[in-house]
């Protein structure tokens, strides 16, 4: 009998790619992804790979080409395709933002009634400014939004942004933020038991990969003296653990930490006397 493969969509090129190739790699899922290949059966997992446009993936998925994909939270609002999101994937981070031009006066979103904004967004766009009770003219244009304004296509632009060097290169300034987006793992509705059972196996994966990347595992020496207040500085997932060493009146302490808390909880074991502390990454945490 053959045996199901759960069909999963990630972009083809761009800025996902590499990211989204690299998880399912740290999920333990090999397969081998050459120049100008679109699909590719996984060695160890029953799962195809599709490589596509970020642009048609929730598509394919909602109609059932692929079970699940992998792009950004713009995307899928802007497609307004039936499909669920299942996690949120910690890359691919940026914000749809409006940007005028420098010598726009801009105070409130007000100063966009009548004016005439280019967007790759306009689905996501006429939302917010219906939300705000704002009407403007939304020119979609494909590509190379931000030269708009200066090109007289437009008064202001509604773009993706990360660290806004392009608004800020093309004489922009950003003004409003639109939404918040990262990549997300969707899937379709409706997958059948043993397709489900697939997915479920996936995100357990998924789910150790990403607390393993918010988190550090510390190791360090503490003065038995001491070692209530150093203990109590790490949260940990539950007490840390602590062994007596070799050398008198010393133990050693192990614990995981948040990436987040990271530096000022070192800070603060360094001041309470804390020695030899070692910080290593992990590779999978299993809740
Ligand atoms: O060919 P395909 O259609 O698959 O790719 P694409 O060209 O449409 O998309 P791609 O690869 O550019 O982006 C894929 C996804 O990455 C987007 O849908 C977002 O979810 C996410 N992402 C994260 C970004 C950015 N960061 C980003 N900075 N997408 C685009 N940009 C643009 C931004 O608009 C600007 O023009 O990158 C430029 C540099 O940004 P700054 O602010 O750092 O200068
Ligand atoms: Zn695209």
């Amino acid at each position: 009998m053959k045996t199901e493969k759960l069909k999963i969509a990630l972009q083809k090129s761009g800025r996902l790619s590499e990211d989204s190739m690299n998880l399912l790699k740290r999920c333990g899922i090999r397969f081998t992804n050459g120049l100008g290949k679109l699909r590719s059966d996984a060695e160890n997992f029953p799962l195809e790979i599709f490589f596509l446009r970020d642009d048609d993936i929730p598509e394919y998925v909602a109609d059932g080409v692929a079970d699940i994909g992998v792009v950004g939270e713009n995307v899928l609002s802007e497609t307004e395709k039936a499909v669920s999101v299942i996690e949120k994937l910690n890359f691919g981070r940026c914000r749809l933002s409006l940007a005028v031009p420098k010598n726009f006066e801009y105070r409130s979103l007000r100063d966009f009634e009548g004016k005439r904004i280019a967007t790759s967004y306009p689905n996501v766009l006429r939302r917010f400014f219906n939300a705000a009770g704002v009407r403007a003219e939304i020119h979609t244009i494909s590509g190379s939004v931000e030269i708009a304004p200066s090109i007289g296509l437009a008064d202001a632009v509604c773009d993706l942004v990360s660290s806004g060097s392009t608004l800020f290169s093309n004489g922009l300034r950003e003004v409003e933020t639109v939404m918040n987006s990262e990549a997300v793992l969707i899937a379709r509705a409706n997958l059948d038991a043993p397709l489900q059972t697939l997915l479920d196996k996936l995100l357990f994966r998924l789910k150790a990969v990403k607390a393993a990347r918010q988190n550090k595992y510390i190791l360090l020496n503490a003065p038995n003296e001491k070692l209530t207040e150093i203990t109590s500085l790490i949260p940990g997932m539950k007490s840390p653990t602590v062994m007596p060493l070799a050398e008198e009146g010393w133990s050693s302490v192990h614990s995981v930490i948040n990436e987040n808390d990271f530096w000022e909880i070192v800070e603060a074991l360094k001041h309470a006397g804390a020695q030899g502390i070692l910080v290593l990454s992990i590779d999978q945490m299993i809740n």
